[in-house]
């Protein structure tokens, strides 16, 4: 018989999700449906998508990590995603676009994180039913106290996931089904099967979550636009990021510090660089040139360091600045 199978928040736990279809003996017929945040801060997300995506009878919700992606909100976990993903995040993305905010079929409705009761699916607002920060804040307005599934009166029985239960998930008069049991934080993975309603969980084999965050930071650090940076910025975002970094990240750090000292230090050779480069040239020629700007400032003695220094305000208009006078200055360390 075809069964329904819904997953609770997977979060890229990819081995634990095998371990459970293999646990529920998800046959082909069945429909697998997942609650949504099939991806964000578990070790392998591409190959949960990857599983969604390629088998035939399955649906996926729109959680609200989905929905982080789909609207470009980007905090540490989406970008560790997006490393994870590589080149088919884009992909990805574009796919996340796609997700209905609710799954309905004779059995069970389901949505990522809450519904509000007498309102069918589709005619709620997509922030509370996945969950979105504007969700939250709008369904704490309106269940100040409590939970909204302690005011779900509807016969039909609701599945849904978001907020962690603790290892064992939330059942309620057989109604109520919560079934985000922390997979990524070393908790459960859980399945309900329909229409049995029958329950089943795997243990995490890690708290991946832990895990990722330590693995991801340099790499995650190594994204971040530095040669953007403004020199006051680019000294405090060093800061924030050293707070307890592994050794690996501690050196990468000391080295851009090492590196921005070297391209402010080398100002004083810019403005030198410059004088001589504008003293050869002739006024087409300095019209001309790349660095045209600087050279005039250079031939009218307006230039200095102090107004070089406001002008290269970043490292990377220094290194621009460098290349056109022919400077050769240290990149960005790898
Ligand atoms: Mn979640």
């Amino acid at each position: 018989m075809r069964r329904t199978v819904v997953i609770g928040d997977i979060h890229g736990c990819f081995d634990e999700l095998l371990e459970l279809l293999e646990k529920v003996d998800l046959g082909p017929d069945d429909l697998l449906v997942s609650v949504g945040d099939l991806v964000d801060r578990g070790p392998a997300p591409g190959e949960v998508v990857r599983l969604f995506r390629e088998r035939p009878n399955s649906v996926v919700v729109m959680g609200n990590h989905e929905r982080k992606h789909v609207r470009g909100i980007f905090s540490y976990a989406q970008e560790i995603t997006r490393l994870q993903l590589g080149s088919r995040y884009d992909e990805t993305v574009d796919w996340m676009r796609t997700l209905p905010y609710s799954f309905e079929n004779e059995h069970v409705r389901v949505v990522h994180a809450a519904m509000l009761p007498g309102i069918p699916p589709a005619g709620q607002k997509e922030e509370i039913l996945c969950g979105s920060t504007g969700g939250e804040r709008e369904l704490g307005a309106l269940f100040p106290e409590g939970h909204w599934h302690d005011h779900y009166t509807d016969t039909k029985p609701v599945v849904f996931g978001h907020h962690v239960t603790g290892r064992e998930p939330l059942i309620r008069d057989g109604r109520i089904f919560g079934l985000d049991t922390g997979a990524c934080h070393g908790g459960n993975l859980t399945a309900l099967c329909v229409p049995e309603f029958t329950v089943h969980s795997v243990r995490a084999h890690a708290d991946h979550w832990s895990i990722a965050k330590r693995t991801w930071q340099l790499p995650v650090l190594k994204t971040r636009p530095w040669p953007d940076s403004t020199w006051p910025e680019l000294p405090r975002t060093v800061e924030r990021f050293s707070s307890a970094p592994d050794s690996a990240t501690h050196s990468w750090l000391r080295a851009l510090e090492a590196w921005a000292a070297d391209l402010l230090s080398s100002l004083p050779d810019l403005v030198t660089a410059a004088h001589r480069v504008a003293a050869g040239l002739g006024t087409d020629e300095l019209r001309e040139h790349p660095a045209a700007k600087f050279l005039f400032q250079a031939r009218d003695g307006r230039l200095d360091r102090a107004g070089l220094t406001r002008q290269c305000s970043t490292p990377r208009r220094t290194l621009d600045l460098a290349a056109a006078l022919g400077l050769v200055l240290p990149e960005l360390p790898g």
